[in-house]
């Protein structure tokens, strides 16, 4: 069997307003539009990825929460409706997918072989959370390929973020050496937005874009800090400022999804494609992607 590998890493946030905004048949409410910069860098991440081969979308998500290790989807199929809590007006989406259990399962067993505590899943009725289902349908709205989604642990809240980094490292590592030994080829979503201060109220037309603009200049001045690094390949040196960024940009890495990418990726030092940024509800977000050579 030849070696499975990541094909590609892409930053994919799931503010639901940019599912509302195209208004898929999927999701109940309709819109006029709106937040078209970062659904047009949604656009050149799907033209990207198009043109190379890919077996499974593996997704690490802020908003399916665990506080007892990693969990991972253990059932084949989810059918069910997404609400999501704090914009049911936005977000009402009828979701029908597909998990590839044996790879999650891989990734599981390896984490936990590694001393990690994880879990499977198993709940045919469980409800897969929005971040999950956002940033998929962004990167893939045929939703024809399988996906594997992993839960995000509170242990920045609980302990502090150099603790849950550690051990997102260690996560993003197991998921790597897992897929390599899986013989499959693994497109990997870390689904959070970059600074995530945001607005408490929102226009009487939530998509009229003249309310739109960053929450404050302190997080936009971190988003383009952040950026900068990402695209000059400095991962090591992003990391190692990941916990100043969370607390003072008050930042969705908080979930530690992007320390598990950038450590499946193996800390890349090539630069990544910024397919674009933009702000829903005054926070931060942007959509990027790795290509491992
Ligand atoms: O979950 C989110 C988010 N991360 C960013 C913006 C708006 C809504 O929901
Ligand atoms: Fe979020």
């Amino acid at each position: 069997m030849a070696k499975g590998k990541i094909v590609a890493g892409c930053l994919a946030p799931h503010p639901p307003h940019l599912v509302y905004a195209e208004n898929p048949a999927q999701n109940e409410p309709r819109s006029e539009g709106g937040w078209e910069s970062l659904r047009w860098a949604y656009e050149r991440l799907r033209k990207s990825l198009s043109q190379i081969d890919y077996d499974v979308l593996v997704v690490h998500s802020p908003h399916w929460r665990t506080q007892v290790g990693t969990h991972f989807l253990g059932v084949e199929k989810f059918k069910s409706i997404s609400v999501d809590p704090v914009f049911p007006h936005l977000f009402r989406y009828h979701y029908d997918l597909t998990v590839d259990v044996e790879l999650s399962r891989a990734i599981h067993d390896k984490a936990q072989s590694q001393g990690m505590t994880t879990q499977m899943m198993t709940n045919p009725d469980f409800r897969v959370d929005y971040g999950t289902i956002v940033a998929c349908h962004l990167t893939n709205p045929s939703w024809d390929k399988p996906i594997v989604a992993i839960s995000s642990n509170g242990a920045a809240r609980y302990y502090n973020m150099d603790v849950l980094q550690a051990m997102m490292f260690d996560l993003g590592r197991a998921t790597r050496e897992a897929i390599e030994e899986s013989g499959k080829r693994a497109v990997l979503l870390s689904s959070n937005s970059l600074s995530h201060r945001h607005f408490v109220t929102e226009p009487d037309l939530p998509e009229d874009m003249s309310h739109e603009h960053i929450n404050n200049h302190n997080q936009y001045l971190w988003d383009m800090k952040v950026i900068e690094l990402l695209r000059a390949g400095k991962t090591k040196e992003f990391s190692s400022m990941m916990s100043d960024f969370t607390e003072q940009a008050t930042a969705e890495t908080e979930s530690g999804s992007l320390s598990w990418l950038l450590s499946a990726l193996d800390f890349p030092d090539y630069g990544a494609e910024l397919h674009g940024y933009g702000t829903v509800i005054g926070t931060g977000n942007a959509v990027m992607e790795w290509r491992p050579s």
